[in-house]
């Protein structure tokens, strides 16, 4: 497949979908459904539900272009040794990191919460990566895997838009990724922070990326595969 022509904000942008990566932020059941990290903060995780269908659309659309999938998945290890005592001690929450809770220990790997919904489960082959900040180059292999994949360009999704989207979005955009936020596929529990999170991305000629939605990259990859 030739080069393809995103509709995009402040500007369209051309991509090649082999050195482009999806990245798909943290769909985990922690953070989206009822008794998770999410609620325990206080949030209406009902809210994170828009996300899902255009996150699928994305999905779709590079697993039929072949592109490079990755799934990222926020969660500290059982003893909590990678997980900063600021962190856990942070705001008033109803459990904290670690505790137990009707889907395991909240936020922990390998607890059912920190898994991915199961609408939006990883194909075999897809990379899961596992961070324990907010961006998902801190304190992974991220980095390399781009690297060896000859990337320059990643399409990110997911949630929330202005924590761990946003913070992997300046993350990449700081190593020199053409970062775009599909921004129908992100949602946030405040949807004053989605909407500025986006207009924060894309203002001042694209001061750190890019904003499209998910049907215009489907749509893109699909006029270029039939052309
Ligand atoms: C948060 C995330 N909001 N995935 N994590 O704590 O955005």
């Amino acid at each position: 497949m030739s080069e393809v022509q995103l509709p995009a904000e402040p500007a369209p942008l051309g991509f090649d979908p082999a050195r482009t990566a999806v990245v798909i932020i943290d769909m985990q059941r922690d953070f989206l459904e009822p008794g998770g990290f999410g609620e325990t903060l206080g949030n209406d995780v009902s809210l994170l539900q828009a996300a899902v269908v255009p996150c699928q659309t994305v999905l779709a659309a590079a697993r039929a272009a072949g592109m490079l999938v990755i799934h990222t998945r926020e969660g500290h290890r059982a003893d909590l040794s990678d997980a900063p005592p600021a962190k856990i001690a942070r705001g008033a929450p109803s459990k904290r990191i670690g505790d137990p809770g009707p889907m395991g220990r909240i936020l922990i790997r390998g607890e059912p919460g920190h898994d991915i919904v199961a609408s939006l489960y990883p194909a075999p082959g897809e990379v899961v990566l596992d961070k324990p900040g907010k961006g998902a180059f801190h304190q992974t292999d991220l980095a390399q895997i781009l690297q060896n994949g000859g990337i320059d360009t990643l399409m990110v999704c997911g949630v929330t838009t202005e924590v761990c989207v946003h913070t992997t979005i300046r993350e990449g955009n700081d190593r020199g990724y053409r970062c775009v936020a599909i921004g129908d596929a992100c949602a946030s529990y405040f949807p004053e922070f989605h909407r500025v999170g986006l207009e924060m991305i894309k203002a001042q000629g694209g001061i750190f990326g890019w904003v499209s939605d998910s049907a215009c990259l489907a749509g893109a990859l699909a006029a270029a595969k039939a052309a």
